[in-house]
C-alpha cells in the first residue's frame, strides 16, 4: 500500500521528480506517482486531495513549476502533510516556482524544499524521515543511507589530487 504520493504538474517535471522516486526506492518507501495539473485538472486535484488520507497516504510530495499552485492546492484539500518541490524553470530559473510554493498563507502549510534536483531528492528523504517515525524498516534504511553518505564525503578527500 503506497505510503507516499509523488505528484507533478506535468510530464515535463518528471526528469527532476525522478530524483524523488529514486531515493524513495533506495529507502524502501512505497509510493505511487501521478500527473495532476492544478490548472488543467482542477477537479481531479480536489478529488485526489480529499481522498488522500482515506487512501492511506502519509505524505504527499508535489513538484510544480512556474505558477506552481499544485502543492498549495493539494494542501488546501487535505491534512496529509505536503512537501512542495519548486521546478527549475527556463524562463525564471525556478524563482517563480519557489515563490509560488513557499509563500503559503497562515493556516495551510507546505514544507518547501530547494529548487530543482537537490530539492527533489531532499523531498524524498524528508518524506522517508516522516514515514520512519512509525516504520522501522525505513528507519534502518535511512540510518544506512546517512552512514554511507558520510563515508563517501570522508573518502572524497582522496580526489583532491
Ligand atoms: C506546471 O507548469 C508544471 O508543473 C510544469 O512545471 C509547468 C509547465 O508545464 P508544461 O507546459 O510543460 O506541461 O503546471
Amino acid at each position: 500500500m503506497p505510503q507516499v504520493a509523488v505528484v507533478m504538474g506535468s510530464t515535463s517535471d518528471w526528469s527532476s521528480m525522478k530524483k524523488t522516486t529514486e531515493i524513495l526506492d533506495i529507502l524502501g518507501v512505497n509510493y505511487e506517482k501521478h500527473v495532476i495539473s492544478a490548472h488543467r485538472m482542477p477537479k481531479e486535484l480536489q478529488v485526489f486531495g480529499e481522498n488522500a488520507r482515506k487512501n492511506g497516504l502519509q505524505v504527499i510530495i508535489a513538484g510544480a513549476g512556474g505558477a506552481a499552485h499544485l502543492p498549495g492546492m493539494l494542501a488546501a484539500n487535505t491534512t496529509v502533510p505536503v512537501i512542495g518541490v519548486p521546478m527549475q524553470t527556463h524562463a525564471l530559473n525556478g524563482l517563480d516556482s519557489l515563490l509560488s510554493i513557499v509563500q503559503m498563507p497562515a493556516g495551510v502549510p507546505v514544507a518547501t524544499v530547494a529548487i530543482g534536483d537537490a530539492g527533489s531528492k531532499n523531498a524524498g528523504i524528508l518524506a522517508a524521515q516522516i514515514i520512519s517515525l512509525n516504520d522501522s524498516h525505513v528507519h534502518a534504511a535511512l540510518t544506512e543511507f546517512r552512514a554511507r553518505q558520510t563515508q563517501a564525503s570522508i573518502e572524497s578527500e582522496e580526489d583532491l589530487v
